[in-house]
């Protein structure tokens, strides 16, 4: 049983395999815990089921050393397998209540969301917590789809579950959502593009820190 609080939305990471070099995804993934890092989802877009789910046992063993909530991108079958603390999955992806089914009560399910509409729907259902984005430009995932700043304040008001931002966010203008209600921020690049994750995840949390300090939404 997991349950997903406010403080593990500061700093959300999402793994990618492109900028790995000679290093191994779970060290990657080690390092931006020992950065900071929050929460951790495994995305793979590319990998087959065997191999996703050898990683994902891998990076599960390192979660559960530092105690960090380990969610699975999509697929529920895998997270099932592994272990893992439940999924993350998108408006297009296969059902909620069906997932809901699968995984059962107590593990966790994370929506995406663009709309007002589409935020209280996901609480409804039961989401754990929703992930808002892209609130910057991205060149990460292909296809994510602006979401304006005032959409972003307005979901963060509409419901009470956690919010993470996602898609483009750096040091750079990360305190630009200062004042939208976030409880943080999720990163791929910011983190795993960089030639140290530690240091990445460490500036990050700090910035983070500062960003929801202006939130509107209490903080448990
Ligand atoms: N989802 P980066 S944007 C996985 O908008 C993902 O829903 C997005 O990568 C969405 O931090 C995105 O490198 C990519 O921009 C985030």
């Amino acid at each position: 049983m997991v349950n997903v609080n406010k403080q593990d939305m500061l700093l959300y990471v999402v793994t990618d395999r492109t900028w790995l070099g000679e290093h191994s995804l779970a060290d990657q993934v080690e390092e931006s815990i020992r950065g900071g890092a929050t929460f951790i989802q495994l995305r793979e877009k590319n990998l087959l089921s065997m191999e996703f789910l050898r990683e994902a046992k891998e990076i599960k063993a390192v979660t559960d050393r530092y105690h960090i909530p380990f969610i699975i991108n999509d697929d529920v079958e895998v997270a099932l397998k592994a272990g893992a603390d439940g999924v993350h999955i998108g408006q297009g992806d296969e059902d909620f209540k069906s997932v809901r089914e699968k995984l059962g009560k107590g593990k966790v399910i994370g929506l995406s969301v663009h709309t007002v509409e589409e935020a209280i729907r996901a609480e409804e259902l039961g989401a754990d917590y929703i992930g808002v984005g892209s609130v910057f430009t991205t060149t990460t995932k292909a296809d994510a789809a602006p979401v304006a700043f005032d959409t972003l304040k307005s979901i963060c008001d509409a419901v009470s579950i956690p919010v993470v931002a996602i898609g483009g966010i750096s040091k750079e203008n990360i305190l630009k959502l200062s004042g939208s209600g976030v409880d943080g921020v999720a990163v791929i690049s910011a983190i795993f593009a960089q030639q140290e994750p530690l240091k990445a995840a460490k500036e990050l949390l700090e910035l983070s820190r500062q960003m929801i300090k202006g939130s509107s939404r209490s903080y448990i």
